[in-house]
């Protein structure tokens, strides 16, 4: 756990800012029973990246690949927002119109604890995409069909995810590029900042002005570059933040 000190500094930064900027990872949905990608548990240790989630690999094999998908939702759809997202909910209450929260996570907590004002910059796992005529839809259904159609066109329906080698949508980067640009604290909680281009999230909003707070359970290749890291759980840490100066 950080110090006492730690937590009352990161307070003092946060009270005086104005602007206020989230990016959130797997780590924050780890307290909820959502497995991470690269942890000792994570989906990576017992997945290949490139067997799953490239757009080749659902070229090459769509069966597999929504397999993996129907088995994260119905897994997901257990799960339950914890401390973590409701205190972000309650920052963003706090700072109205001035606070963006970026999330790579798709698992849909987020929303589900009434954030409003974020990116969900690689997609979400609720929402399907027509490989035909490229119609975005919200779907629940669990599980979904071994090889889903759309309604519309008959064509495959694939998860509405950026894959490895995908880009992300414009909209969304130009979204996120205000908010790194223009905040005066950028808050990073549990992602190990690997992969790009949120990987580049901090060193942006480092060299815009922005004081930079990482909480994470472990040092992260970013911890060096941060102006602060706070380590431990984030269901503990993010709710610590909300108490007064
Ligand atoms: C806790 C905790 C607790 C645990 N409390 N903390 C070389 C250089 C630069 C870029 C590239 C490169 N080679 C290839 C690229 C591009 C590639 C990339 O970055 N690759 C890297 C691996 C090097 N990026 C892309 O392809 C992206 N597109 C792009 O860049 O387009 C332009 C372009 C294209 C091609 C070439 C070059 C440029 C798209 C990336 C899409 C990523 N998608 C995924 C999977 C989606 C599948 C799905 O979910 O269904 O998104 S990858 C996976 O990683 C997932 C996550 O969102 C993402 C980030 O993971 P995250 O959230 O950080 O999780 P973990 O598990 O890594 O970390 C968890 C952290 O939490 C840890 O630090 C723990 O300590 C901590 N933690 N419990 C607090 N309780
Ligand atoms: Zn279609």
């Amino acid at each position: 756990m950080p110090t006492d000190d730690h937590i009352l500094l990161a307070r003092r930064h946060l009270a005086a800012a104005r602007k206020l900027t989230i990016l959130t990872g797997a780590g924050i949905s780890a307290d909820s029973g959502v497995p991470t990608f690269r942890g000792a548990d994570g989906l990576w240790r017992n997945f290949r990246p490139e067997d799953l989630a490239t757009p080749e690999a659902f070229e090459r094999d769509p069966r597999l690949v929504w397999e993996w998908y129907n088995w994260r939702r119905e897994l997901i759809a257990t799960k339950q927002p914890n401390s973590a997202h409701h205190a972000v909910v309650e920052l963003e209450q706090r700072w109205v119109d001035r606070m963006w929260l970026i999330t790579q996570n798709v698992d849909g907590l987020h929303r589900a604890a009434g954030s409003q004002r974020l990116s969900e910059i690689h997609g979400n796992i609720w929402k399907v995409r027509c490989t035909g005529c490229g119609v975005v839809s919200e779907n629940r259904e669990i599980p979904l069909p071994p090889l889903p159609t759309c309604r519309l066109c008959q064509a495959l329906l694939r998860p509405h995810i950026v894959w490895f080698g995908e880009s992300l949508w414009e909209e969304e980067i130009h979204r996120c590029d205000e908010a790194l640009r223009d905040c005066d604290v950028f808050l990073v909680i549990g992602t190990s900042g690997v992969v790009y281009p949120a990987a580049g999230f901090a060193s942006v909003a480092k060299e815009a002005g922005a004081m930079v707070i990482e909480i994470n359970l472990d040092r992260t290749p970013q911890s060096n570059l941060v102006d602060l890291s706070l380590q431990g759980r984030a269901k503990d840490l993010v709710p610590l933040l909300l108490y007064p100066a």
